[in-house]
């Protein structure tokens, strides 16, 4: 089976994006998957254009999307992607929409297709602190969530797709404001999410 890993590129003025340099370093295969790595950038339109370009070519049996969740205290593992767009800060192309629909038309909200809960569990395991977070936001991370979810209830029925949002690294959070997590610990964290998926899709 093909597993799509992506991460985001920096934004909101950070110089580095801790879901792309966790995702990155994934090995190349995880419980007899194949894993596919690659950077979306931080961009409402264009998240959503790359998604559907790598669905595409790829044809992957499952998508695992990451992102940062600065603030956040643990890693969380998203179960709801939600039809608004509402974005406190522009994107990177310098879009910044209030109260529009990811897609219009499209239903108010779908669940993650991965298996969240057992995630969690698999991570509390290995004493990595991690929750079920029930909103992705509203910025980009969401909108990727709801296209991909949006795009296999279309077109791919058999695709699961889900989302993790990991902390801040250390370097981003020196000055205290903010709770982290190390990379190697990130790292981990989406390894067992991946295992998790390669499980579930081989039953
Ligand atoms: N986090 C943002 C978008 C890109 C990223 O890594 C979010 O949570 O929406």
């Amino acid at each position: 089976m093909k597993i799509l890993v992506t991460g985001f590129t920096p934004f909101g003025g950070e110089q580095i994006n801790p879901s792309w340099e966790a995702a990155r370093r994934l090995p190349n295969r995880i419980g007899g998957a194949e894993l596919i790595k690659h950077e979306i950038p931080t961009e409402f339109d264009a998240s959503g254009a790359a998604l559907h370009k790598l669905l595409t070519e790829l044809r992957p049996d499952a998508v695992l999307s990451v992102g940062q969740y600065g603030g956040a205290n643990c890693i969380r593992v998203e179960r709801v992607a939600i039809n608004l767009r509402d974005a406190r800060i522009a994107d990177n192309a310098g879009k910044q929409p209030t109260d529009e629909p990811v897609v219009a038309g499209g239903p108010d909200a779908y669940f993650a297709t991965i298996p969240t809960r057992e995630i969690v569990d698999a991570l509390r395991e290995q004493n990595i602190p991690a929750q079920l977070s029930y909103s992705a936001g509203t910025f980009v991370c969401n909108n990727l969530l709801y296209c991909a979810l949006h795009e296999s209830a279309q077109s791919y029925p058999a695709l699961r797709c889900g989302f993790v949002h990991v902390p801040y690294l250390p370097e981003q959070a020196k000055d205290g404001n903010a709770p982290s997590m190390g990379l190697e610990m990130m790292v981990k964290a989406l390894h067992i999410a991946v295992e998790a998926i390669a499980e579930e899709e081989k039953q």
